[in-house]
C-alpha cells in the first residue's frame, strides 16, 4: 500500500497537468500580511486598494487547513526589514519619494518592521509553531534568506505558491524558484493583485509559452486531488 504521504498526484492545471509527490511538495504562502492585507497598512499608503486582495484569504485558509490536515510541509514569507534598517537598501526606502515610507511610523506600527503588527500575517492563516516563517528583505522569496537551503533539507522539488501580490513577490518568487529548479504551481485563486490587469497577466506570464515558469491552477482543482 502507497503511504499517503508518498502518494503522487496530477491536479488538472495550464499549460498542462501538475504531477507531484505528496512527500517532495511544500505550501509556500507568500507576504500574507497585515500591511499588504489591511486598512491602514503599506499597500494602502501606496495608493492601493487593499479590498482588491482580500478574496485571498478564504482560498488560502482552505488549502492551509488541507496541508495542515495531511501533515505536510507549509512555510510563510514576510516582506520586511529588521528595526535598524541595515537590510533596508536606500533606493527601496526613497522609491515612491512618499511622505512616510518603510520603517516610519504608521497606523500598525513601523512600516515593514519585524516584530511590528503591520509586519505580522493575517490572524485567519496565521503560522502554527512548527511552520517556518521566512523573513525577506526583498520580494523575491529566496534572495537572502536559508528558503532554498531548508527546501534542499526537506528534499522538496514542487513548490505550490500563493499569498500576494500575484505580479511583484508571488512572480518574482516563483522565477527564483524555477531558475533553482523547484516546478510551481500556482493557484490562481490564491494569489491576489490590488491591479486586476496585473492579476491576469501576471498569471499568464508564469505558464506562457510552456510553462515558462510554472504551472497554474485552482484550489478547488488541488484540493480535489488532496
Ligand atoms: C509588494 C509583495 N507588492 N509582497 N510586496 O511590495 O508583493
Amino acid at each position: 500500500m502507497i503511504m499517503e504521504t508518498t502518494r503522487s498526484v496530477t491536479v488538472e492545471a495550464e499549460p498542462y497537468p501538475f504531477e507531484f509527490s505528496l512527500a517532495t511538495c511544500a505550501l509556500l504562502i507568500i507576504d500574507m500580511q497585515r500591511d499588504f492585507l489591511e486598512p491602514g497598512g503599506f499597500g494602502e499608503m501606496l495608493g492601493n486598494d487593499v479590498s482588491q486582495l482580500r478574496s485571498t484569504s478564504e482560498p488560502n485558509r482552505r488549502l492551509l487547513a488541507a496541508w495542515r490536515s495531511k501533515q505536510l510541509p507549509v512555510m510563510h514569507t514576510r516582506e520586511g526589514h529588521r528595526p535598524d534598517l541595515m537590510d533596508l537598501p536606500p533606493a527601496k526606502k526613497m522609491r515612491g519619494r512618499g511622505k512616510t515610507t518603510i520603517g516610519d511610523k504608521g497606523p500598525m506600527g513601523r512600516i515593514l518592521v519585524r516584530g511590528e503588527a503591520g509586519h505580522d500575517i493575517i490572524p485567519e492563516l496565521y503560522p502554527l509553531p512548527s511552520e517556518p516563517v521566512i523573513d525577506k528583505p526583498g520580494k523575491g522569496a529566496f534572495f537572502a534568506t536559508d528558503l532554498h537551503a531548508m527546501l534542499q533539507n526537506r528534499g522538496i522539488q514542487q513548490l505550490i505558491v500563493t499569498g500576494v501580490t500575484t505580479e511583484v513577490c508571488v512572480n518574482t518568487t516563483v522565477r527564483e524558484a524555477n531558475d533553482r529548479g523547484y516546478d510551481c504551481l500556482v493557484p490562481s485563486d490564491c494569489v491576489g493583485s490590488y491591479f486586476p490587469e496585473f492579476q491576469a497577466v501576471g498569471l499568464k506570464m508564469i505558464k506562457a509559452q510552456g510553462g515558462i515558469f510554472g504551472w497554474v491552477s485552482s484550489s478547488e482543482k488541488l484540493l480535489a486531488v488532496l
